[in-house]
């Protein structure tokens, strides 16, 4: 892959944008080696993934304003549902994907950092939908995720008025979770995954996926998808050795195998 590199540690895999050139814009390039990257990571044996940005001044700067500026309409749709198609891969893959932002967030940046589960960033971090100002609107989700993120007022005002923020202000509104100095950013991501790595993986994921799509219902109906998914616990090794370690006070070894296979 020429745009994102990729490595493992432990069960914790990192992908990398790497396009520091052009701050790490998202050409149709990036996109089609980040949608391959993702398919081709194996969910036995990783258990968290971190995305990030190569160098220390950019996440992701958006879309690649000068492919876009020459697409043709047909040209500019392909490339809007390559982006949508991935980004919602990543919102709805089935391990947990902290961003650590390392910088510019912006445009289709802010957009990527908002479709993983979690964000921490550097201090260096600036987070903004500049789209207005290039006469379009956000075409990755940014209108849809950030009013669900931050309050839609404060969505509305980012947006509106491509007004960019700073990391401790995104950590105000809650658009991140936490900030740290620029040197540390990594070491706290990969402390978080191995955190994440170190719970029973299906349970992990039932709790993405109850969260993920309870959110999208009423409540009468997300308890039923919290129960169904609770449920399936019930039949995975994890919660046998879970609960059975617990009363006897040794330590579970969590795996992702199912009783019932
Ligand atoms: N695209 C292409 N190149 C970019 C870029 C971008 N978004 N951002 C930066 N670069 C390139 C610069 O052109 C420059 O390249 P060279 O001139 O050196 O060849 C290099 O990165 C370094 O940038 P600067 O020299 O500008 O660096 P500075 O530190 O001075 O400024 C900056 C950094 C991030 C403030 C500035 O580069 C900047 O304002 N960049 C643009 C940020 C931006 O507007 N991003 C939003 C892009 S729009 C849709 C789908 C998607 C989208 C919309 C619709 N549909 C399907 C409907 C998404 C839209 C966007 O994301």
């Amino acid at each position: 892959m020429e745009f994102v590199k990729y490595e493992v540690q432990g069960a914790v895999a990192v992908v990398t944008i790497d396009r520091p050139k052009a701050l790490n814009a998202l050409n149709p390039d990036v996109l089609a080696e980040l949608k391959a990257t993702f398919e081709a990571i194996d969910q036995n044996t990783i258990r968290c993934v971190v995305l990030t940005g190569a160098g220390d001044k950019s996440f992701v700067a958006g879309a690649d304003i000068g492919s876009m500026s020459t697409m043709t309409k047909a040209e500019g749709e392909a490339f809007g549902k390559l982006g949508n198609d991935i980004f919602r891969m990543i919102e709805t893959f089935p391990l947990p994907v902290i961003a650590a932002i390392n910088g510019f967030a912006l445009g289709g940046g802010n957009e990527l950092a908002m479709s993983c589960d979690i964000r921490i960033c550097s201090d260096n971090a600036v987070f903004g939908q500049p789209e207005v100002g290039l006469g379009i609107t956000p075409g990755f989700g940014g209108t849809q995720r950030l009013a669900r993120l931050v309050s839609p007022g404060m969505a509305k005002q980012m947006v509106y008025a491509a007004l960019n923020i700073d990391a401790q202000e995104a950590l105000r509104i809650g658009l991140v979770n936490a900030v740290y100095p620029q040197a540390e950013l990594m070491e706290a991501a990969l402390k978080l995954a191995t955190k994440i790595s170190r719970n029973a993986p299906i349970a992990v994921r039932n709790c993405k996926k109850a969260m993920n799509e309870g959110l999208q219902v009423d409540m009468d109906q997300a308890i039923v998808i919290e129960e169904k998914l609770f449920g399936d616990c019930f039949e995975t090794h994890d919660q046998v050795e879970g609960m059975a370690c617990f009363l006897s006070r040794e330590k579970p070894k969590p795996k992702a195998v199912f009783t019932n296979n």
